[in-house]
Formats: C-alpha cells, structure tokens, sequence
C-alpha cells in the first residue's frame, strides 16, 4: 500500500463507484491491505521504517480505486482499543447535526503533500450507515472526532478534498456555530 496518489491525479476528484455484493477476493484484499495500512502507519517503528505519516483514515481513490469503500482506525489512548476500527463500504450519511465542528489544528491528508491552514467545517454529530466486508448493515451514531474522520473519508469518495472547506478569505474564521476539537 505504498502506492497513495497525490493531488493532480484525477482519479481523486471523481465520484467513485458503488461496490457490490458479494464482494471479489480483489476488493476483500483491497480493504484488508488499506486496513493494515493504517495500523502500520500508528505503529511508530514501522512509520519510521517505511516512511510512513500517520493516518486515520484511508479512502479507496486514494489508492488510485475509485470506489466507495475506507478503512478507518481511530485509536484509543495507549494501551487501550480502537475508539472506532471498520472498513466501510458504501457509507452513507443517514443524518448529521446542524451544530457545527472543526479541528483547531485544521487538517491534512494522506494525498497532500503541503500544509493547507484553516478550520475544516464539519457536522459535529452524524448517523452513519455502511456495509461490512461480509454484507452486513451497519447503523452508528458517531460524535467529534470520529465523525470528522468519517467525514473526511465520504468526501474522498465524492471527489472533495478537506481544503475545499476552508474559507479562502479568512481560513480561520470562526463562526459562533462552531466548536473548535483540540
Ligand atoms: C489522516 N493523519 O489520517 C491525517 C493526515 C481528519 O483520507 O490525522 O488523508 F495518526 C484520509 C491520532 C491523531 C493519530 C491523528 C482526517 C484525516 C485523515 C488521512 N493522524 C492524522 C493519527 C493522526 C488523514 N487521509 C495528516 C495524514
Ligand atoms: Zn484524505
């Protein structure tokens, strides 16, 4: 999985294609690889070993797929399990808050080899659905940071990229309808 492509690449601002069931062994291979992607990426000796930046989050398009599936690990505090580990397929928005939320560190991504400053605008809360890799349905309510995550991850798959959101007067700009997550 050292094959993340960069801004430029058309294939990341495509809307990437609903995935079928039963899934292929291509696509079972797909996730379970972008999965251990992401845990190698958080284990510190082997990032430093392949030179990887720590991630999140890992969409499809990302890899030059373009198709609507993302691998997500968001771990807990050390020592403890993952808060949220699932590969999603065809995740859709059932709901989301209207109550607003951003990173007060802005963010980055894995195909973006800059930083780009400003507040990322996101719903705080979502309900979320996906499939599994064996079909079955998912329903989630998820809040702050892994609902930001998720979100990242969905504009992936519609072509968006997190500095889209950024005001492009005043980066940081704040509205008063927006928590800030440290
Ligand atoms: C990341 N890394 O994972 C970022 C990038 C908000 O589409 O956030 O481009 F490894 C996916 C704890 C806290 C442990 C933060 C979603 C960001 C998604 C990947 N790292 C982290 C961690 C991180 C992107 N991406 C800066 C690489
Ligand atoms: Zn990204």
């Amino acid at each position: 999985m050292d094959d993340i492509i960069r801004e430029g690449n058309p294939t990341l601002r495509a809307r990437a294609q609903k995935v079928t069931f039963p899934l292929t062994a291509e696509i079972k291979t797909l996730a379970q690889e972008m999965m251990e992607f992401l845990e190698n990426s958080q284990n510190p000796e082997l990032a430093e070993k392949y030179k990887l930046r720590a991630g999140v989050g890992l969409a499809a398009p990302q890899v030059d797929k373009s198709l609507r599936m993302t691998a997500v690990l968001v771990p807990g505090e050390e020592g403890q399990p993952a808060i949220f580990k699932h590969v999603l397929i065809n995740p859709t928005i059932l709901s989301e808050s209207v109550q607003m939320i951003a990173l007060s560190e802005g963010e980055g991504c894995l195909s973006v080899d800059r930083e780009v400053p400003g507040y990322v605008p996101r719903h705080d809360k979502i309900k979320l659905r996906w499939y599994d890799l064996d079909g079955q349905e998912h329903i989630e309510r998820l809040k702050d940071y892994p609902a930001i995550v998720v979100q990242h991850e969905i504009d992936h798959l519609n072509g968006i990229l997190f500095y889209d959101h950024i005001n492009k007067d005043n980066p940081f700009a704040t509205t008063d309808d927006m928590l800030l997550l440290e």
